[in-house]
């Protein structure tokens, strides 16, 4: 995707404002804002199913959405936590194992900035907090 010159340094400035992406350089942080894909959702749209298998990283950039789990076939899948703007999620995929180990659903209207696997891999990845991310 090209993106345009508004919007570009309209996401730059709100990626700037990422606590997880402080230690990215300006040309990374570019980067990234060259490749990202803006999606919308709407109140329950699922995002993310666990289980299926999946290669894309999300960034929050508005809204907030709910993080389930089902831990055992039948139940009702357990309440993880919420996620809002400049949180991010979609990582545990892109290491390793690319099954998705929850659930990830729409509270209201919600915009994501996606990232595709390599991109990721090759700007964010390498960040500490993202490949030791523990849950
Ligand atoms: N747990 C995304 C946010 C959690 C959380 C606990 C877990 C796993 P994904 O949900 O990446 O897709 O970014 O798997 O690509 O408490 N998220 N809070 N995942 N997994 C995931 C994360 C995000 C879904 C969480 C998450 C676990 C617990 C036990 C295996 C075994």
């Amino acid at each position: 995707m090209r993106t345009g010159l508004l919007k570009h340094s309209n996401y730059m400035e709100f990626l700037r404002s990422v606590p997880s992406f402080k230690t990215l350089t300006e040309v990374v942080l570019s980067k990234v804002a060259d490749v990202l894909e803006e999606m919308h959702y709407s109140d329950g749209d699922y995002i993310i199913r666990q289980g299926a298998t999946g290669d894309t990283f999300f960034i929050i950039s508005d809204g907030q959405v709910r993080v389930t789990q089902q831990n055992t076939a039948n139940e009702e899948p357990a309440f993880l936590s919420t996620l809002s703007r400049g949180d991010w999620f979609g990582e545990q995929a892109l290491k390793g194992e690319d099954v998705r180990t929850a659930n990830v659903t729409a509270i209201g209207d919600v915009t994501c900035l996606v990232v595709d696997r390599e991109s990721f891999k090759q700007l964010i990845g390498g960040l500490d907090n993202m490949s030791n991310k523990m849950y």
